[in-house]
């Protein structure tokens, strides 16, 4: 019997397109070229299942296109790429790669914390580009992170990874605003404290965003929030690109409304707002909060195992879509 075709979009690990090819006849895109959408249709036809990688845009068109898709695979945790609707009404499979990085993206959202409220990085230009010739009693003078009102904007997983290494960690007083608000276990375990979000702008020392994108989503933070922080504030984004405005934040960073900023995400990117290139008190990451080998094999990993147990057994680890199995 012929193996079920997949289309593996982006370049990743060998020991992955290696078990994959076990049970698949694999097309894997390891010159890791950056498709147009015609392309990755194109590339799609005959397949029945796709591994994305979270850029990867599946639509009602990529859909319509390529009648014999019947999974998506994602290796990350957002599926912003995927018309969940569209895949859920042409009955393809969408699922998502939760958990595995739950710490370590968490980790890398303080990394993100500390290096932006003690300057890290424009200290180190700083250093690194001779100017370093005395010490002064206030030069590169940060805010402290113990202590001080730490707010969460979206408590998922990873927000609560946050808030644990913050309470426990840094004795620090958490504050988040969510959608839902979180039973009162999860709120004595991550010793967090349910606030509008009004209260959460106002009352932040540090904001850490970690809410998904969605439409509801984009621009939550703009120039009118910005101006309700503290002119001391930080603000830190490994959420999304899109979630901030970060043409207002450029503005608003410049005129010093908050104090700094930590992005790991951007609009448009890999493309950055000119200006956010320009302005000293932000610390720039290229989207790697996930990005440690062993978190990104696990990614990998679970996304290749959802495709396995998908097209041969009809079962998915981490369905987003799970109607879909109910119906075959
Ligand atoms: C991914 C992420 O590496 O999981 C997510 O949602 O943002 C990252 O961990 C990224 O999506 C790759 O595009």
């Amino acid at each position: 019997m012929s193996k079920p075709k997949i289309l593996v979009a982006r370049a990743i690990f060998p020991e992955v397109i290696a078990k994959l090819a076990q049970h698949f006849d694999v097309v894997s895109n390891q010159a890791d070229e950056i498709w147009t959408p015609a392309e990755l249709i194109a590339q799609l036809q005959g397949k029945q299942g796709v591994f994305t990688t979270g850029g990867e845009r599946i639509d009602a068109a990529v859909l319509t296109a390529c009648p014999d898709l019947k999974i998506c695979a994602n290796m990350a945790v957002g599926y912003n790429n995927f018309d969940l609707a569209a895949m859920t009404a042409a009955g393809v499979l969408a699922t998502n790669a939760p958990d595995v990085l739950t710490e370590t993206t968490a980790d890398f959202g303080f990394a993100l914390l500390m290096a932006t409220a003690r300057r890290m990085t424009e200290a180190e230009h700083f250093l690194r580009a001779g100017k370093w010739t005395k010490w002064s009693y206030d030069m590169f003078a940060g805010s402290d992170i113990h202590g001080t009102t730490l707010g969460i904007l979206g408590m998922g997983r990873i927000g609560q990874g946050i808030a644990q290494r913050g309470a426990h960690g840094f004795d620090m007083n958490v504050i988040y605003h969510n959608r839902s608000r979180l039973d009162a276990a999860t709120e004595a375990q991550c010793q967090a404290r349910y606030v509008s979000k009004e209260e959460l702008l106002k009352s932040a020392d540090h904001l850490v965003l970690v809410l998904p994108y969605s439409a509801s989503a984009h621009h939550a933070i703009g120039a009118a929030e910005l101006a309700q922080m503290k002119p001391t504030a930080t603000l830190v984004n490994i959420a999304r690109g899109g979630i901030v405005d970060d043409a207002a934040l450029a503005v608003a960073l410049r005129n010093k409304v908050i104090a700094g900023a930590g992005l790991d995400v951007f609009e448009g990117e890999p493309q950055l707002h000119p200006d956010l290139l320009s302005v000293p008190n932000v610390v720039l990451t290229p989207h790697i909060a996930s990005a440690t080998l062993s978190t990104r094999l696990a990614m990998a990993n679970l996304a290749a195992d959802n495709l396995i147990e998908f097209l041969t057994q009809n079962k998915a680890i981490t369905p987003l879509n799970p109607e879909v199995l109910v119906k075959r």
